[in-house]
């Protein structure tokens, strides 16, 4: 009888009881009328007396295992319901969860910002929402310039003192107004045309502009700092041209291009056969800005210039719809990923 309640012990010890369905058998099986514990105890009538006090412990031994087995798989039932007290499999996979990227318009300004920090610029942020002053009449605009037309311009609400800003140029200002020279700053933000929507032009978009003022600031160092910064955002070997362009608020003003960066300047889609792409506007600040900030234009001059973020991002990634960037198509989004 030892040899088998041995056996049962060890059974207990591998048996998993995982339902509850699967706790009633065994309970019946151990301790039910016809049970093997109730005929066990039965057995012990023929039992040799010398035999009978180990056999009779052993027995008991038995009937405590089976109690207790039945109590741990009870808690665990009654916490589980009949999903039972299956183990996790811990090699299984995983759940996969897709990590995020920066917006391909957040790469590109933030590589630009980076480049002019390490010239020394600073970084502003002002107001989407302007009024005349900041956005037109201290940037120099005249009173009849086309781009305060409602067909330009959003105005809110029937103010037209109040709109969206159309430039970042109007942070400049601001920063102007108090901050003395010398000043080196760039601006990124969110700007607002009334255009129609198109593959080249959205009625939103994003702009850098840059300002320089102190003593003696020259159109050279306008071309030397925008030199390095074309070299830095598209390669050692791009060269840079100047042609001669106008903004109210700067004079001169030009339009710089750099050597297309895919053929190199032999002409290429991209460059339109022509081995140059233009990529920002820029000019010695006019006199009149400077003053409109309380800075003195007898004794400062500055540079500053303004480039399209999504323009650049196009050049750079070859993207042919500005659409593209604002629809935030997972498909479009996720080719950016890894990218900083
Ligand atoms: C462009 C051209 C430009 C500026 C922006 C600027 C600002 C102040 C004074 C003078 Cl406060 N200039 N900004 C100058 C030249 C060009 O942007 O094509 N942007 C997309």
């Amino acid at each position: 009888m030892k040899d088998d309640i041995h056996g049962y012990i060890a059974e207990i010890n591998k048996v998993e009881v995982k339902t509850k369905d699967d706790l009633e058998l065994f309970r019946i099986r151990f301790l039910g009328k016809k049970g093997i514990i109730p005929a066990l105890f039965a057995g012990m009538k023929e039992i040799e007396p010398a035999q009978r006090k180990d056999t009779g412990l052993l027995l008991n031994a038995l009937k405590n295992r089976v109690q207790e087995k039945i109590d741990e798989a009870k808690t665990i039932l009654d916490k589980t319901g009949d999903k039972g007290v299956e183990k996790p499999d811990l090699t299984m996979p995983v759940g996969f969860r897709e990590t995020g990227s920066l917006h391909p318009l957040t790469i590109v300004r933030n590589e630009i910002v980076r480049i002019f920090e390490r010239l020394g610029f600073s970084i502003a942020e002002g107001p989407e929402i302007e009024d005349d002053w900041y956005n037109f009449t201290a940037l120099n605009f005249v009173p009849e310039h086309p781009a305060r037309d409602m067909q330009d311009t959003f105005f809110i609400g029937r103010d037209p003192d109040i709109m969206l800003r159309t430039h970042t140029s109007s942070v400049q200002i601001r920063f102007m107004e108090k901050t003395k020279p010398p000043i080196r700053v760039i601006l990124p933000g969110r700007v607002f045309r009334n255009e129609a929507i198109s593959a080249r032009a959205h009625c939103i978009f994003h702009q850098i502009e840059g300002l320089y003022v102190d003593e003696d600031v020259s159109f050279a160092d306008l071309k030397q700092t925008l030199y390095f910064f074309a070299t830095e955002l598209f390669g050692p070997e791009t060269r840079i041209r100047f042609r001669p362009s106008y903004f109210p608020f700067t004079e001169p003003s030009a339009e710089m291009d750099i050597s297309c960066f895919i053929c190199g300047g032999k002409g290429c889609r991209v460059c339109k056969n022509s081995g140059w792409v233009e990529i920002l506007g820029c000019g010695m600040v006019d006199p009149n800005v400077l003053d409109n900030c309380n800075i003195d234009s007898s004794k400062y001059t500055g540079f500053a210039f303004g480039l399209g973020i999504e323009r650049t991002a196009m050049l750079k990634y070859q993207i042919n719809d500005i659409r593209l960037f604002f629809e935030n198509d997972i498909r479009f989004l996720k080719q950016f990923a890894g990218e900083y």
